[in-house]
């Protein structure tokens, strides 16, 4: 048997259930499905008081909240809105003086391995001092700051830094090209970028900065008046005088002692740029109250946190699983977490299970792909198989980012998980700011595959175009129909944009639209999330919008006439990127078209990065259009996958192109 086959099929005769094991029930906070179906009643019964109830229990306000949610101006709704209080407070001022103030909060792994811990009070400090140090360049409440920056304890101290002066971050994943970079400082109206010398992945020295001075030149950033950088190797790097500082300069004289700015429970905490289905990236706004309610509370729900575990969350800062389960949910949870600078295949594919032996691991959230591409390194090399570590540490596992075929699941069960470890399928958004879909470890009956049942005040359904419900076992759009604290709240600059693309009038204009199409099994109700259903890509977990892809090929005006970017299913990154392309010049073949495959991958990855260079580019002397002018997507994608052509060609115009589009570079 293939050790990664496609899951489609195998999804479909799923029926092995996981109930959950004595010692993830024993304890729990969510013990059984008759306390989950407790919680779901209380939230439905009266939706308002359980969220007051909970935003009480687990924040710290400096001003309390009359109105639990204003629902006056739907869909812009608004939680907790005349209540105040800091982000950064509850995740670190409020744990001193107690248990927590000197327990580990971060343990740091380099790229090459070594290891730095900080304590909650440590990590206090580290962030108040930042704080001061932006204060000083003139940052306060309500300014833009993005960051582009490796992963470690800088990024996460700015994050928090940012938040403690009420300043909104923007984090830009360090894997984004200058352009990419520059559209986002644009559109933010950053004033100033944190950043590095470098970043360091896989012993490579790769820069950052150097990548913002370039996305700086290109115009539109006059409002940039500082650039913090730090200097993670000792390699030289090119200073702007007056405009650029290290991070020693910045901090040079400041204290230790800064106080945290209570802000208005809507005040934008952070935007995070994501993929949609048209050309430009989507600034999702996320409120401070709901946000860090929600990253906490799913600590606690999801992971059912305990105080002596040791969590590690392996995404980036610069997506949204990094924003919440790296940067916000662990500190307001108290937890000590592990973060990883490098990468998982460095100095071999036994890195991941290397660290959680090393760290005694208890909680571990990492995605499908990484999975996948271990399970592959594991099966060509035994040396690097997870079974030659000792993972007994380990309580719980934890899937994101796409989703996981069965065969991944049942290994992540066997060889990570010894059995032993309930597996969270969490299905979220960078819109949804948290878990929403997803199993509660000592509670749900898990089956491979399926993302199971809403967490409590979660209103998920599955619809068809007119929002009439779905049976269970017919496939439809998934919609969420009542808000939640840690929804997004508009699109940066775009809230037109914003009502567009969550809450179509065909469905009311008040119910949330995930993009995402699912399923509910015929047994149990339990979903399943069968991809998006707009113009959006999973590639490795990573969101990549077919036009963005489209207009970064044509805006290679020397050469590209036109581009078309369709998915194609692929066993290890999920889905692949395909591009066809009508060139300005005529047709390539052979050497040629590779060498012009090449050239258009590289342009890609200039315009946005190198995760969105197509893995296919097939040339035609034209696209597949109908009469109308229309291109056939839906015949792209049958190309894509190598699919037999079934479908009625006769509305063609120009039918001998199909030919052409067989071959792939
Ligand atoms: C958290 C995150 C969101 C898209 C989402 C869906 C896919 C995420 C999933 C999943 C199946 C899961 N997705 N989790 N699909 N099962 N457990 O990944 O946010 O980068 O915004 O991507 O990822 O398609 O719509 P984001």
């Amino acid at each position: 048997m293939n050790a990664v086959p496609s899951s489609i099929e195998s999804v479909l005769v799923e029926n092995r259930v996981f109930p959950p094991p004595p010692q993830a029930v024993q304890g729990a906070r969510i013990g059984s499905m008759a306390a989950y179906q407790q919680l779901v009643d209380e939230a439905r019964a009266d939706p308002d008081a359980f969220w007051a109830r909970l935003a009480r229990e687990n924040l710290a306000w400096t001003k309390p909240f009359s109105k639990t949610l204003d629902e006056s101006k739907a869909p812009f709704f608004e939680w907790f809105a005349d209540g105040e209080l800091n982000a950064s407070a509850n995740c670190l001022d409020r744990h001193m003086g107690t248990p927590v103030e000197h327990k580990t909060a971060i343990v740091f792994e380099s790229d090459d391995g070594k290891v730095t811990r900080l304590t909650y009070r440590e990590l206090l400090t580290r962030v108040a001092r930042f704080a001061n140090a932006l204060k000083a360049q003139g940052i306060q409440k309500g300014d833009r700051v993005v960051l582009y920056m490796p992963m470690g304890i800088e990024g996460v101290v700015a994050m928090q830094a940012c938040a403690r002066l009420g300043a909104t971050h923007s984090v830009v994943f360090g894997g984004f090209s200058a352009k990419a970079l520059q559209e986002r400082i644009v559109d933010v109206g950053a004033v100033a970028v944190i950043t590095a010398n470098f970043q360091m992945r896989g012993g490579k020295e790769l820069p950052l900065k150097a990548i913002v001075d370039e996305a700086l030149a290109m115009g539109g950033c006059e409002a940039v008046k500082t650039v913090l950088v730090y200097e993670r190797t000792a390699s030289a790097w090119p200073r702007v005088e007056g405009r650029d500082k290290t991070f020693a300069e910045a901090l040079q004289g400041v204290s230790d002692d800064c106080p945290p700015v209570p802000v208005g429970a809507e005040h934008p905490l952070f935007i995070l740029y994501t993929s949609g289905s048209t050309g430009k990236p989507k600034g999702v706004q996320h409120a401070t109250g709901g946000y860090l309610l929600w990253a906490k509370l799913t600590m606690d729900w999801t992971f059912d946190l305990r105080p002596e575990d040791v969590f590690w969350c392996t995404a980036d800062i610069g997506w949204i699983t990094g924003h919440s389960y790296v940067a916000y949910g662990p500190l307001a949870a108290g937890a000590t977490q592990l973060v990883f600078e490098g990468v998982p295949t460095f100095p071999d594919a036994g890195r991941f299970w290397k660290m959680i032996q090393d760290h005694k691991v208890s909680i571990f959230y990492t995605a499908p792909t990484a999975i996948r591409s271990l399970i592959k390194a594991a099966e060509a090399d035994g040396k690097v198989h997870p079974d030659r570590y000792d993972l007994t540490s380990l309580r719980l596992l934890g899937s994101v980012g796409e989703p996981i075929n069965p065969e991944a699941w049942m290994w992540f069960h066997r060889h990570i998980g010894g059995e032993r470890c309930p597996i969270v399928d969490t299905f979220w958004q960078t819109e949804t700011g948290g878990h929403v879909i997803t199993p509660l470890p000592g509670a749900t009956p898990l089956v491979p595959g399926s993302c199971t049942l809403p967490l409590p005040g979660i209103d998920a359904a599955i619809v068809d175009e007119t929002g009439n419900e779905m049976p269970n076992g017919a496939g439809g759009m998934l919609v969420i129909r009542r808000p939640w604290p840690s929804m997004i709240r508009t699109i940066w600059n775009d809230p037109e944009r914003f009502k567009k693309s969550y809450f179509p009038p065909e469905l009311g204009g008040s119910v949330y639209l995930a993009g995402d199409g699912a399923v509910r099994s015929a047994d149990r109700g339990y979903f399943r999330i069968t991809g998006r259903i707009d113009d959006v890509l999973n590639v490795s977990g990573h969101r990549m919008g077919t036009m963005e892809i489209e207009s970064a090929l044509v805006s290679k005006t020397d050469l590209v006439a036109e581009a078309a970017v369709v998915g194609r299913p692929d066993d290890m990154t999920g889905e692949a990127i395909c591009a066809f392309v009508v060139l300005k010049r005529a047709r390539p073949t052979g050497d040629e078209a590779k060498a012009i495959a090449k050239e258009l991958r590289d342009w890609v990855a200039r315009e946005i990065g190198p995760i969105a260079k197509p893995r296919d580019i097939r040339f035609g002397e034209n696209l597949p259009k109908t009469r109308s002018g229309k291109i056939m997507r839906r015949l792209l994608r049958s190309i894509a996958k190598g699919e037999a052509i079934t479908q009625d060609t006769s509305t063609l115009e120009n039918p001998q192109i199909l030919a052409q589009l067989g071959e792939a570079y």
